[in-house]
């Protein structure tokens, strides 16, 4: 496994080429708003240059900065679901994992683009690894006033009231809620705000595997870990706020890369 910074995102810094082979494609964090136009375009571009082997992507959470419903996707969620519907119609299998921001993420959502929406940990099959994914947030045990949020949030009675709000109510309450957990997290230290290591041990033994992939503490890594004297990985893909974070997997391994922001005009 090896790190790297490219504009390419189809060559690995060790010279496989991720472009002619097949492989699975993950990403998540990309915090879709339409006060940044230029995360949409790179991910669009993105998606749309997706190489001929590509032949799974994985959003593993917080695609966008706020989902209130599939009813209200906004122009930028439009667009966004007419390319991830070319990216499924092209033969690619698409994957959905809830983030704590767009957790109202559904089934129109997924009849749309064509993807499958995964359960909060899902195991899959990466030629031949078994590999957990998950968004990651519960893996943030130390930050219990989030948690308290989350269990809220998550509750479907509670889902199913908020749906009934208009799209202003929705709107006003998204923006209170990050508000609050903007002051809420100023307050934290960083270390409350990444993955509990008990919690990573605990999710890899429950699943019975030796890798985890997920995102939300945007903190890009791969981390070597052992549990229950086995080596395992932790893979954390980053955010696209200045620069895109994805992992390509094929037959010969992952690696985790860093896309560098077009230019505008390239
Ligand atoms: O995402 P990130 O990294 O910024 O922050 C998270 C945690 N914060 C959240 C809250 C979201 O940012 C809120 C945005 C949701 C928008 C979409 C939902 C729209 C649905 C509603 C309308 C239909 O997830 C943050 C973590 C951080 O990750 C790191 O893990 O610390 O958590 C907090 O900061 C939470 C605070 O500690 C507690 C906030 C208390 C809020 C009390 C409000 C009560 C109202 C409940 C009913 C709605």
């Amino acid at each position: 496994m090896t790190t790297a910074t490219t504009t390419a995102a189809v060559s690995s810094s060790d010279g496989r080429d991720f472009s002619t082979s097949r492989h699975c494609v993950f990403l998540s964090d990309v915090h879709l708003d339409a006060s940044r136009p230029e995360i949409t375009s790179q991910l669009a571009g993105f998606l749309e240059s997706l190489p001929s082997g590509t032949e799974r992507l994985y959003i593993v959470g917080d695609l966008f900065e706020a989902w209130i419903g599939d009813d209200a996707p906004g122009p930028v969620g439009q667009r966004i679901i007419a390319v991830l519907r070319a990216v499924t119609d092209r033969g690619i299998e698409g994957f959905f994992t809830h983030g704590n921001r767009d957790f109202l993420v559904g089934e129109h959502f997924a009849e749309h683009t064509g993807f499958s929406l995964l359960p909060d940990e899902a195991v899959i099959d990466c030629y031949g690894t078994r590999v957990l994914l998950m968004h990651g947030d519960t893996l943030c045990t130390d930050d219990t006033d989030y948690q308290t949020l989350r269990a809220t949030l998550r509750n479907p009675d509670f889902q199913a009231n908020l749906m009934t709000m208009s799209v202003p109510q929705r709107l006003e309450l998204a923006q209170q809620l990050r508000s609050a957990s903007a002051s809420g997290m100023s307050s934290k230290s960083e270390d409350i705000m990444d993955a509990n290591p008990l919690a990573v041990d605990e999710a890899l033994r429950r699943n019975e595997v030796t890798t985890l992939l997920h995102g939300h503490t945007h903190r890009p890594c791969v981390h070597t870990i052992e549990v229950d004297n086995q080596p395992c990985r932790r893979i954390v893909l980053g955010d696209w706020f200045e620069q895109g974070s994805v992992v390509y997997w094929s037959d010969d391994g992952f690696e985790l890369q860093s896309l560098a922001r077009p230019q505008s005009g390239e």
